[in-house]
């Protein structure tokens, strides 16, 4: 393991353990629940909404979002249910970008970032602030594959993917926590792969 200085981020070295209960995927298998959605450039927006610090909702256009300032992020993905891969390359608009375009209100504790169809995945704000956080556009180079979140995905290195949302559509802004998709059935409300947070029953081990 390999512990990144400024962030504390934790990334897997060549020939060293996984997190506990992780087997390494063969390249990088597609993973999610319901179908691929098809984008539509006329009928996609990124919105920001709930406690917002003006009270006001916003929204971008695709074209607006590929006007934003961007970053590259180094993760490697570990999926709950126990298939790791390691070294991807994303590229895209940093949280931090999104924060201050439209910064949230004092009191906001928690977003949740909603994707196509309802899926959802909430984080502690220090999560979605963190400086790994990234709306991804990119990986390796080339544009997100539909399959892999196109045209938009958030990606949470430091989390279990599933709280990295393939297909976003909107950051909300909560001032106390809501469960989301998974975290409602049964999953970890955190979700450390180095702890091995799987399962809500072992929230009440912390
Ligand atoms: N919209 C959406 N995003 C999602 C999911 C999903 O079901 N729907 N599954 C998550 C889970 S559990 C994992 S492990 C990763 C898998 O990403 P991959 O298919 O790019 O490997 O996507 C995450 N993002
Ligand atoms: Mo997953």
């Amino acid at each position: 393991m390999l512990v990144h200085a400024a962030c504390g981020q934790r990334y897997v070295v060549r020939g060293e353990p996984l997190p506990p209960g992780q087997r390494m995927a063969k390249g990088w298998p597609v993973s999610h629940y319901g179908p691929v959605p098809r984008f539509r450039a006329d009928r996609w927006n990124l919105q920001v909404f709930g406690a917002t610090a003006t009270g006001e909702k916003y929204s971008w256009t695709f074209e607006e979002i590929m006007a934003l300032p961007t970053a590259t992020v180094t993760a490697d993905l570990h999926c709950a249910s126990g298939t790791t891969t390691v070294g991807h390359e994303f590229f895209g608009v940093p949280s931090a970008v999104l924060l201050e375009l439209a910064p949230p209100a004092p009191e906001v504790t928690h977003v949740m970032a909603w994707a196509e169809y309802g899926y959802s995945a909430n984080l502690r704000l220090a999560d979605f602030t963190s400086d790994r956080t990234l709306m991804a556009t990119h990986h390796d180079g080339e544009p997100l594959t539909a399959e892999h979140g196109f045209p938009l995905r958030l990606v949470v290195p430091h989390l279990y993917g599933y709280k990295g949302p393939k297909w976003l559509r909107a950051i909300e802004y909560m001032t106390q926590d809501r469960r989301g998709f998974w975290e409602e059935r049964g999953y970890h409300n955190i979700a450390d792969p180095w702890t091995g947070q799987r399962h809500s029953y072992q929230e009440d081990d912390a």
